[in-house]
Parts: C-alpha cells; structure tokens; sequence
C-alpha cells in the first residue's frame, strides 16, 4: 500500500466558503444534493480544484451553472481533479449512497433503523464528493428529508432554523451550523430517538438547551452523561475560560460504532457504551469512562473543533490535548491529593501496558508521524495518551499559571484555524518566555526514552550529587535519537521518611520537590546541604513518559512505599518491589524450581492494606499486582505461561499469607445504601471486590459462598460483576464450577436485553483463566454473538487475543488460527476493526522461536488474503518488515 507524506503538505487550491445539503434520507438509499462555494487560494501551488469521494454513484456534476462533461475532470482512486477552473466557482454535486450496506461504519450509516454519521477521519467523502481535508473549513447549512414514521428526529449540527411537514407522511429539518468547520465534524442523526433534556446558564448568563438522544427505552439511563456533560461545561469555564458556544449541545448514543465518540459540532455522537448507565447495568469504571469521554469529546469543541488540525499527521494536537484536559477534569472533580494520584496512576497503568509496547513495537511512530498508509490506523495510544504526556510535561515545566497563559496565547493566536503541533508549542514558549527548541524532539522521534539515575552522598560535603543519563532505543526509521527535553521531578526522602529541603539551582527555599531539566546525553544535578544520605524519590507524579532506572535495594523501596509523600511514587515503588519478584517467579517456573515469596514483601503489602488512613482506591493499586502484560515487557524472549504461573502463584502466595487482613478489608468496605457512582464509595467496592478476587485464590467453600452471596444480593452491577468475576476463576473444588456455571447462565438471562451487559458477559469469559480457544470458538457460536457489531465483537475476541495471553498463546498456535481468520473475516465487515485486531499480533519477535514461527505464518496467512483493506495491509505489512 502506498504510503503518504507529511513533507509533501501542499495547501489546497481552493478554498471552500459555503456548503449547502440536502438529503433525502432512507436505509436503503439516500439521495444528496450538494452545492459549494469555492474561491481559489493565490498562496497554494495547486491549481485544480481536488475533490475527495468513496464508493460514490455520482448522478451530476454541475461547474458554475453547467454540467461537466466527463473530458473536463480526471478520477483516480478516490482523487476527482477539475482543473482550469474560474477562481470563483459553485459546484453542484449529486450522489447516491446506500447506508444499509456500510458495515464500516464509516460515512452515513444504519444502526437499529437510523442513519448516523461518522466522518472523521475521512468519512465525509463516503457522503459526497469534497475536498475532505481537515485545512478546508467551510460554514455548512442542512436541509433533511424523510419520511416521518421511520424518521421522526432529524438532527444536524449547530441550530435548527426550520422544521415542517412536506406531506405525503414526510417532514423536514433545516440546520444551520454558524462556525465554520472542517468536513470531519459534519454529522447528520435520523430516526427514532427520544431525549433528556435540560436548559442550562452558562457563565455569561445566556442560557443552553443540552440533550442527549437515545434509542427509546433507555431514557433511565442518560442521567450520569446529563450531568456529566454538565461538569464538562462549568470545568472548562472556570479552568480555561472556556465557553460553549453554541445555544444546543447535542449527545446521541448508538450501539454500532467503530470508537468511543465522535465531537462532530453540536452533535457528539456517542458509542452507547459512554452515554448509557444505571446502576444495576454499569460499574463504577463504566461511571467513570461516561464522565471522561462526555466531558473529552466537549473539550475538543474548543481543542479540535475551534482550532483543529492542519492534516492530519497532526492529530495529537487536538487528541493529546483534549485527552489532557480530560485526564486534568477527572482529577479535579475527585478533588483530593490522593484522589488525584489515583486517577494518574491509572493513566500511567495504561500508558505503560498499552503504548510503552506500541512505542516497542513495528508499528511504532512519533506523536506526530511522518507517514502514513491509512490514517484510521493512526488514532494510537501514541497520539493519545503519548501526547497527553507531551501536553502534561509543558504544564510541568511552565507551572499551572504558566501553561494557562499558552493556552490563553494559543487561543488568541489561532482560533478558527487549522494549524500545526509546532504552533501549540509556539504559544507556550512564548507565553512562558521558554526555549522550547529541543522539545520538539517529543513530537519527531518515537520510542521511549530510558533515564539511567545514580547518586553519590558525600557525607563530609554534605552534597548529593545526581546524575541522570539517558538514551532511546532505535525506532522503525529512526536508528538514531537525539537527546530529549526531559522534566525529571524529584524528592529526596530522609530516614524518617520525611522529605527535605532542597537546596539546589532552581529551588526556592523550603521546597521539597524540584523539576530537574534533562537537555542533554548527562547531566549531574548536584543537591547541598544534605544531612544524611537520603532514598531519592524520582520522576514524581511520573513526570515524563518514559522509563527509569534506579538501583534501589529492597529496603530504599520499601521506604518510599511507606512513606513518600509523593503518592505515586508510593505506588511505584510497590509495582518495582512486585515486578523484582514476579521477574524471579518466572525465572524460577521455567528452570522447574519451588516458589516462594518473601517476608518483607508480604509485610509491605499487609501494611499498605491494613493502612486505613490510606484512601481505598490507593490501597487497592498498590495491592494489584502488575499485568502479565508489563511483566512481559521485562523479558526479551516471552514465555506467557510461565508468567501466568508466575502471577498465579504470587496471588495464592500473597491470598495465604494476608487471608485475615483481606477478609477485614472485604467487611470494612462494604457500601451499603443507595447506590451511587462518586469516588468514595466506588474506591470502597474497588478494595473490597479486590479483596474477593483474592479470596477467591482460597479454596474453601466459605469464600466461594461469599462470592454466591454477593452475587446473588448485589444491588449495583459493579457488585455482581466482581462476584461473578471471583466464581467464575474459582481456584477451589471442581464441583462448585457447576454453581458458577449456573450464576453464568442467570446474568445472561437477566441481562440477555441490555446489549452492554452481554458485553461485558462475553469479556467476563473471554479473559477468564479456563477460557481457550475451543472455548472461545463455542462462545462465538452464542446467538448473541457477531461480528458485525464492533461492540460484541471486541467483547469477546479481542479481550481474549489482547488480554489473556496464556491461553492466546497456546504452544499449538491454535490462537494464532483463530486470530487469522477473524481478522479475515472482519476485514470484509469493518476494515477499522479487522485493523485494530490485527495489532494483537505486533509484539510477535519477542516470543520464543517455536511461537514465532506459528505467528509469522499466521500474519502471513492475513497478508496473502485478496482484498485486503488498506487497513489491515498496513498493520501485518509493518509487522512482517
Ligand atoms: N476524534 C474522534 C475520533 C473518532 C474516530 C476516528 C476514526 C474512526 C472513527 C472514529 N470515531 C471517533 C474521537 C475522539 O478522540 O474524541
Ligand atoms: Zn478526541
């Protein structure tokens, strides 16, 4: 597949003013009048008129009033040229399209008998032909057309200006959106929904209608994203200044969606799995994800959609940024310091499973890549949550106010533009008076650096002398690396476990964390006036994404795990402790030798545990063991069994050895009283439930009845499904598999309607350790279960290839079978999709040869399938290079 360039960014020949639609709407076919204003751009060297379309029927083409005869345009592949063009011109366009038959999902298409959109990245060209690039904004008015039982809501962006009825059972709706936009954040909804709605006073005092759209029957379960989308309105006026502004915000929710969400302007179109909640079918973390993801998709109304992005190999600039915001608005309404490092350290969990590997792996790229074959391919973990570490460092390195004043700079320099990463970070060296030259490194390499920490006490000097070294391993493309900006926070902790003063440059006086600059290959920071030898705290709060070395003992880690008065350094310090262990489990599993786990690891989990002056949710971080996924990453040849076993038995160990304290944690944390969703009783059933999972590890009929009970009385999904979760890997007596086979089958009948909880049914089982691939091959047998649905499909096969990495890695190479032909099979359905699972397969050099050579010929298989999407071909290509 031919590959595109960010160097070769040529702006466009023309420019776009005005759009006008009109659709006639149906499932089978829809029918779409365009008509554009186009005006030459002098300062482009383009000189024809570049239109975009994909699997068009192309009824008219209209140029200033005359049809254009088929000698006067050229169409290769999805590229339409109209050169010799006048500079002004009004282009007419009619197409036909058949959003039945899009199971990609991707332009309009059909879910439960309504048509939605999803234009970003380049779905609008799937509707019309335009030239759908994200530098291209124009200001768009909407007529839609339908018939009025099978469509009675007709939603577009921005305001409704007119609605009536055309007879013959059909209405009409006119909207008109007044911000100029680009092309990926058209949208269109049509169909049967009904909505909450609420009027809402904003900040200066004018008043908004918010309402969130949902398939009828679930209006009990939009209240948690109502007052969600609420939350996001206020945070972002009182922490950025930031106001809506539009006079109706819309959230619609549809079960058959390739993403989380989508901010099309006004009209947010939702995965319902981010809109629908109550509590009998959502967890806490389901709570949590609605809160996030409503309030990121309003943040990208002002990071995204008011300033958006060039091309799009700058699609970090408004996802890293918005996902920042987001990361920042989760923190803030939890409110509290431990609170706060709780919600860091999930980010940091996610960061460092998921794009740490990405980063390691074939298909490895900067935050803002320099090529691309297919850019669905690119909306990674890298440009995400990389890029929201990029954003965090300059908060970091300019403080609070600082990074305030950029985004106030970046704003007024920039609003209603389609710009570049290189102007964000503009706008913060000039607000800040900074240098940030070198920071650009953090967008143009990939990889993650590697900081190599030592210390040096002089104890008649009194100094502690500091030195930080780093490197970065060789990328796809970039064998060399030069030297990153790097904020390194950090504390020094004495033996009583207080922190000290930091005398050093850039300290002020009684500070007892200071950001230390790494610019250059080393660098030694030199601390005076240091009593006594201290344990240093580095990288606090996680301060920069990448990985670091210390040589700490035992003994300094169990220090700042008990006292650092940084709490996610108390964390680390746990997971470094743990990690040290399950390392030498492994080691030991594969020479045949006894398990043991020591004392004062115990000891410092059973302290952590029995701490209750330590927030739950913390607790029950530190007391979660790291993923076999992470464990992996420690390894150059993966034995996934043998990390499994590993795991398994440092959980039993650990289970044994704090039984009493564990079943004291399950009854001290039990919520009882209505349900609700905020952080302090969800970090409550978070420590109790993972209480259970460990009692679970504890064959006696006593827990397993435990579990029984609190499945079978749960009042609130999180409850049940931990219960459920614990029966269902009961490591006890055979016969009571029986009774969690049968509370299996009870959640299914009881739930069997609501499609996010069948969800969550399959994933259940989909990661459960008996769960292998014959298993999972009758479960795709299940009624309930398709492929067509992205939902159910990533339910069951992608948590099993992605998260049960034990039995996915059979030595048989039976997963890798299994993953071929789904990836073949979802290739014809929804090449996103099929894309996305084709990455379960990206780490395949780090198996042993016997693996390898199993997986090789399965991504080979995949790669010599005909038709092979753009999508997919990318993905195994890079992995097979
Ligand atoms: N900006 C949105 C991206 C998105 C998307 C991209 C490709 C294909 C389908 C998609 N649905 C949504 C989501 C976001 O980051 O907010
Ligand atoms: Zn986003």
């Amino acid at each position: 597949p031919q590959a595109i360039y960010r160097k070769d960014y040529v702006a466009p020949g023309f420019w776009v003013d005005t759009v006008e639609m009109g659709l006639d709407l149906g499932l089978e076919q829809t029918y779409v009048a365009t008509r554009m204003t186009l005006r030459r751009n002098p300062d482009s060297t383009e000189k024809d008129i570049v239109l975009f379309g994909d699997g068009l029927k192309t009824l008219q083409l209209r140029l200033n009033g005359v049809n254009l005869k088929k000698s006067q345009y050229s169409i290769q592949g999805e590229t339409m040229r109209i050169p010799d063009a006048p500079d002004d011109v009004v282009l007419e366009i009619e197409t036909l399209i058949q959003p039945v038959k899009n199971t990609a999902l991707s332009g309009l298409y059909a879910s439960a008998g309504n048509l939605i959109t999803q234009c970003e990245a380049e779905g609008f060209r799937r509707i019309t032909w335009f030239p759908d690039r994200p530098d291209v904004m124009a200001k768009y008015t909407v007529l839609l057309r339908a018939d009025k039982k099978a469509f009675p809501v007709l939603l577009s962006n921005g305001n409704l200006i007119e609605e009536g009825d055309l007879g013959d059972g059909r209405h009409y709706a006119k909207w008109e959106d007044p911000f100029f936009k680009p092309s990926y954040l058209f949208a269109i909804v049509a169909g049967k929904l009904v909505c909450q709605e609420e009027t809402f006073r904003l900040q200066d005092g004018r008043d908004a209608l918010l309402q969130v759209w949902v398939e009828p029957g679930n209006l009990d379960k939009t209240d948690h994203a109502m007052q969600s989308l609420k939350k996001s309105i206020r945070w972002d006026e009182e922490r950025f200044g930031l106001e809506l502004d539009l006079d109706r915000f819309m959230i619609v929710a549809t079960g058959d969606f390739n993403m989380g969400a989508m901010e099309n302007k006004g009209l947010n179109i939702f995965n319902t799995k981010y809109v629908l909640a109550n509590p009998s079918i959502a967890t806490d973390i389901d709570y949590a994800g609605i809160e996030s993801v409503v309030g990121h998709e309003y943040f990208h109304n002002w990071t995204g959609n008011r300033v958006t992005c060039r091309d799009w190999f700058q699609l970090s600039l408004k996802e890293g940024l918005t996902v920042f915001r987001d990361q920042e608005f989760s923190a803030d309404l939890v409110g509290t310091a431990t609170g706060r490092a709780v919600k860091r350290i999930e980010d940091v969990r996610v960061l460092r499973q998921v794009q740490f590997s990405e980063d390691a792996g074939p298909m490895a790229h900067p935050v803002r890549p320099d090529s691309f074959v297919e850019i669905n391919n690119f909306y990674t973990v890298t440009i995400y949550e990389k890029g929201s570490e990029v954003v965090r460092m300059y908060y970091t390195l300019l403080g609070h106010d600082g990074f305030r004043k950029g985004m106030d700079l970046y704003f007024a320099r920039h609003d209603g533009q389609a710009v570049e990463c290189d102007d964000f970070r503009a706008a913060m060296a000039d607000a800040g008076g900074r240098d940030l030259t070198q920071f650009e490194r953090w967008y143009s390499q990939a990889g993650t650096p590697r900081v190599h920490a030592s210390a040096v006490y002089n104890a008649d000097e009194k100094t502690y002398a500091l030195t930080l070294t780093q490197s970065c391993p060789a990328t796809p493309g970039q064998a060399e690396k030069l030297p990153f900006h790097i904020p390194v926070t950090v504390g020094l902790l004495g033996a009583d476990g207080r922190d000290l003063p930091l005398h050093t440059d850039g300290a002020q006086a009684g500070q007892t964390s200071v950001v230390l600059e790494l610019t250059e290959a080393s660098q030694t920071f030199v601390f005076r006036d240091v009593a006594e030898e201290p344990v240093p705290s580095l990288l606090r709060n996680f301060s920069a994404p990448v990985v670091l070395h210390f040589d700490y003992s035992d003994a300094q880690l169990a220090h700042l795990l008990a006292h650092d008065s940084d709490p996610f350094n108390r964390w680390e310090a746990g997971q470094r402790l743990a990690t040290r262990r399950l390392v030498k489990l492994t080691q030991a599993v594969q020479a045949g030798e006894a398990l043991a786990l020591d004392e004062m690891f115990l000891e410092a989990l059973r302290n952590t545990l029995n701490d209750t002056t330590l927030d739950p949710a913390f607790r029950e971080l530190v007391l979660t063991l790291p993923s076999e996924l992470v464990i992996a990453e420690e390894f150059d040849e993966v034995d996934p069994q043998a990390i499994h076993t590993a795991r398994q038995y440092a959980r039993a160990a650990i289970s044994d050895a704090l039984r009493g304290d564990l079943l004291t944690a399950y009854e001290n944390n039990l919520t009882p009283g209505a349900y609700s969703p905020d952080a302090e009783p969800a970090a409550k059933r978070a420590l109790k439930n993972l209480a259970l999972s460990y009692l679970a590890d504890w064959p006696q009929q006593a827990t397993f009845e435990l579990a029984l009970t609190q499945f079978d009385e749960a009042e609130n999904m999180t409850d049940r499904l931990a219960a459920l979760h614990a029966l269902v890997n009961f490591k006890g007596d055979p016969k009571l598999k029986k009774a969690a086979d049968k509370a299996l089958a009870q959640f299914y009948k009881k739930f069997a309607k609501e499609a996010l909880v069948v969800d969550k049914w399959f994933m259940l089982q989909a990661v459960a350790e008996t769960t292998d691939v014959a298993r999972v091959r009758e479960l795709m047998q299940h009624p309930a279960f398709t492929l067509n649905n992205p939902n159910r499909a990533r339910s069951l096969t992608f948590s099993f290839c992605n998260a049960n990495p034990s039995q996915f890695h059979a030595p048989d190479g039976s997963g890798y079978a299994l993953w071929a032909e789904l990836v073949i099979a979802l290739n014809k359905i929804n090449p996103q999709v099929a894309a996305r699972l084709a990455r379960s397969m990206d780490r395949w050099k780090k198996y042993s040869p016997a693996l390898q050579q199993k997986m090789k010929a399965a991504l080979e298989k995949v790669a010599g399938t005909k038709k092979l999407s753009k999508d997919v071909a990318e993905v195994v290509t890079k992995a097979l290079a």
